[in-house]
């Protein structure tokens, strides 16, 4: 036993775990678009392709899921990057006079 535990007693018995750093991964959300009976689909697909980084095959499958299910998933972010995406689209269908509506969605 060292010299300097003799005050307090020496803690060799003390069995200690390591306190376990509560982090949580931050929560994402869901971009989805709905649909509308106005915007054509041309427009959407492009959206698809600019806002969200679709290739051609993929924002055609989205869209039209959209079009036939009434809404779909274009992306997950941040929240941040969710609240932005859906700012810009909703501000670029505006623009170009269209309804097409963005939104977003707790994962
Ligand atoms: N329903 C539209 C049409 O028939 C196409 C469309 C698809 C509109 C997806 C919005 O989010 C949308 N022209």
């Amino acid at each position: 036993m060292a010299e300097s535990d003799h005050q307090y007693g020496d803690h060799r018995d003390l069995a200690v775990e390591e306190d376990r750093p509560q982090l949580k991964h931050p929560p994402m959300y869901k971009v989805v678009l709905l649909n509308d009976d106005y915007t054509p689909m041309e427009f959407v697909v492009h959206i698809l392709e600019f806002f969200f980084n679709k290739d051609r095959p993929t924002a055609t499958r989205i869209m039209l899921a959209v079009h036939t299910e009434g809404k779909g998933v274009a992306g997950v972010y941040s929240r941040d990057v969710a609240e932005t995406k859906v700012q810009q689209v909703n501000s670029y269908s505006r623009k170009h006079q269209h309804p097409l509506m963005c939104a977003m969605e707790a994962e």
